[in-house]
């Protein structure tokens, strides 16, 4: 059968996920409900974290699509996926537009020489523009120095939502509402079958085997799974291989299983021929980038470079006064084990493991962090975790730090408060439009800077504004940076925490507990509306007197506190405190206990 790789690549949330899940359920691949984002946390949070595969027949023709997450902090995962594909669909929202994303991920589709298929998509939203969005298409293609071919590109307009796909806007009915629903994706299709080359000829599959992994996965059955790209040959189970990297000598393995996809299972097979994306079972040390071939001889593929960490932080055993309470898994050991069996999978991941019980873990950013800690406490882990910084090295005798590029939405009221914070905090601005009510504003500088600015982005603009970054490159060290520091309210007390000393703590600041919650001495409950550090005790009760005063008889009336999730707690802790992260709870407290 015919074969076509492509993968879909876009900002997040402009809708790549909706569209694959839609390409599968109209050509019969996936049913109704079946979504690629299979992950639990992807399903709560509505973000794709993992890339993944999913194959569709049409019209005697499979087509490998490999859906990429659209967060930056997983950017890596797309670039990897790049290498494997021959097409790929850029989907960008009719009424945002490109996105810094759309950008980044376009940037190095057309540096590998691909010829993208553009998808408005979205295009049933009230503010749609299909028309001004085609424009910036197309000078951020030429922008970006795409080629005559590449900035000649096929565009489709979509509504993903409702699998509705057109080559002409005026091939929708009249009204958006009333779109051409007969055909549903078939004019997506046509494009793809039209425009992505065949992944292979039979001259490719005459020749020796070589195919290359270009992401990992782990069963406990099988152990490491790599998903490759068969480039030459046929690939058959239980075959002998040789591994190598460029510029090394070969090791010898074998086979045990091959699996290729189909919606989106993965099906075992006895063989699979060049141009085809398989699974493969039985190479316990194969690498992304490797070439796996049928002699020992075969020259290796050009190897696939993974993006470097940006931020670290260190992970402990959890010391705290409520340690080992809810934890199945506590000790150092049990830590590392489980960082080691990450390292397999989790590609934009490094880890120092030289310090016993101090594990320093490097990763692309905030959220890329936060998602392991949620997966490890979900597995019953326990453990603390230090404040990530970023990570800064030398380069020409130069000391360098990464360097991001920020992305605004917000309503034009607060762009001078946004700015004013983004400046101080070592940002430039460098691109400010205003269309209507909402302003969009570009800054460029140190991740530094940005750490921990999204939650006062969130009061700044009210829940508002949309903030989105993402990794430019290391330069030149800016010099320090001065943050406004909130300051901690400490408890200087163990016990059950109290409404009626909440309901005196909330006036000096926020909380991040409520009524009935255990607290131990050092543990930070909340932040100070003036900044400085503040110990206080939240268990203390009423002081009852024989006289009635009418105001301390009045209702107690608390404000809801901040929910303190690990993402939160990443971005607001200070230096000289922990993150607690337990199945159950999360907690701040400062490193050292006070006395
Ligand atoms: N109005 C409208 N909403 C859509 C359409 N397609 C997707 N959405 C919505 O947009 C949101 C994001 O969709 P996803 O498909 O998860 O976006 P994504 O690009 O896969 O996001 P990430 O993988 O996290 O980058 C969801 O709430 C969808 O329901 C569309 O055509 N029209
Ligand atoms: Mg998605």
């Amino acid at each position: 059968m015919d074969i076509r790789n492509i993968a879909i690549i876009a900002h997040v949330d402009h809708g790549k996920t909706t569209l694959t899940d839609a390409l599968m359920r109209q050509t019969g691949a996936a049913k109704e409900g079946v979504s690629m984002d299979s992950n639990k946390l992807e399903q709560e949070r509505g973000i794709t974290i993992y890339s993944k595969n999913a194959a569709v027949v049409w019209h005697d023709t499979k087509i490998n699509i490999i859906d990429t997450p659209g967060h930056a902090d997983f950017g890596s995962e797309v670039e990897r996926v790049l290498r494997a594909i021959d097409c790929v669909l850029l989907v960008v929202d009719a009424q945002e537009g490109p996105m810094p994303q759309t950008r980044f991920v376009l940037k190095k589709s057309l540096e590998l020489g691909l010829k993208p298929i553009v998808i408005i998509n979205k295009i049933d939203k009230p503010a749609a523009d299909p028309h001004k969005c085609e424009v910036q298409v197309l000078e951020l293609f030429l922008e970006l120095g795409a080629t005559d071919e590449q900035a000649n590109f096929p565009i489709v307009y979509a509504n993903g939502r409702a699998g509705i796909a057109v080559k002409k806007l005026s091939d929708l009915n009249d009204s958006k509402d009333l779109p051409n629903r007969q055909a549903g994706l078939t004019p997506l299709l046509e494009t793809i079958l039209e425009h992505v080359p065949p992944a292979s000829t039979s001259e490719a599959e005459g020749k020796p085997l070589r195919l290359q992994p270009f992401n990992l996965g782990y069963d406990n059955f099988l152990g490491r799974l790599a998903v490759c790209r068969v480039y030459e040959g046929v690939v058959s189970k239980s075959q002998n291989v040789f591994i190598k990297k460029p510029g090394q000598s070969a090791r010898s393995g074998k086979l045990t299983k091959i699996f290729t996809f189909s919606g989106l299972e993965r099906v075992e097979a006895e063989s699979a021929v060049a141009g085809d994306i398989v699974l493969v079972a039985g190479l316990p040390d194969i690498d992304i980038g490797e070439t796996i071939s049928g002699a020992a001889d075969a020259a290796a593929l050009p190897a696939i470079a993974v993006d470097e960490p940006t931020i670290k932080l260190n992970f402990l055993v959890n010391n705290s006064p409520f340690a080992g309470r809810e934890g199945k898994f506590v000790t150092s050991r049990q830590i590392r084990e489980r960082l080691e069996r990450e390292l397999e999978i989790n590609v934009g991941l490094r880890i120092d493991f030289s310090a016993m019980d101090n594990f320093v873990v490097c990763g692309r950013g905030e959220l890329h962090i936060a998602i392991l800690l949620e997966t490890m406490r979900r597995e019953g882990y326990e453990m603390q975790v230090s404040q990530p910084q970023v990570i800064t090295k030398e380069i020409d005798g130069v000391k360098v730090e990464p360097f991001e590029e920020a992305v605004i939405n917000a309503p034009a009221e607060y762009q001078g408060s946004i700015i004013e914070r983004l400046s101080q905090r070592g940002m430039i601005l460098q691109n400010m439009h205003l269309s209507g009510k909402t302003v969009r504003i570009i800054m460029e500088g140190p991740t530094r800077g940005l750490l921990g600015y999204r939650n006062q982005f969130m009061i700044d603009t009210k829940g508002e504004g949309i903030l989105s970054s993402h990794f430019i490159g290391f330069r030149p060290f800016t010099g320090e940076i001065k943050k406004r520091q909130t300051g901690s309210m400490i408890s200087m007390t163990a016990g059950k925490a109290l409404g009626y000393s909440l309901w005196n703590l909330q006036e000096r600041g926020t909380l991040y507990i409520g009524p009935n919650i255990e607290v131990y001495v050092g543990m930070v409950i909340g932040n100070t509306a003036k900044g400085d550090e503040m110990e206080v005790n939240p268990t203390k009760g009423k002081t009852l007197s024989n006289t009635r005063s009418k105001s301390s008889d009045e209702a107690i009336m608390l404000t809801p506190p901040i929910e303190l999730t690990i993402e939160r707690g990443l971005e607001i802790m200070a230096g000289d405190e922990y993150l607690e992260i337990t199945p159950k709870s999360t907690r701040l407290r400062k490193q050292q206990n006070i006395k």
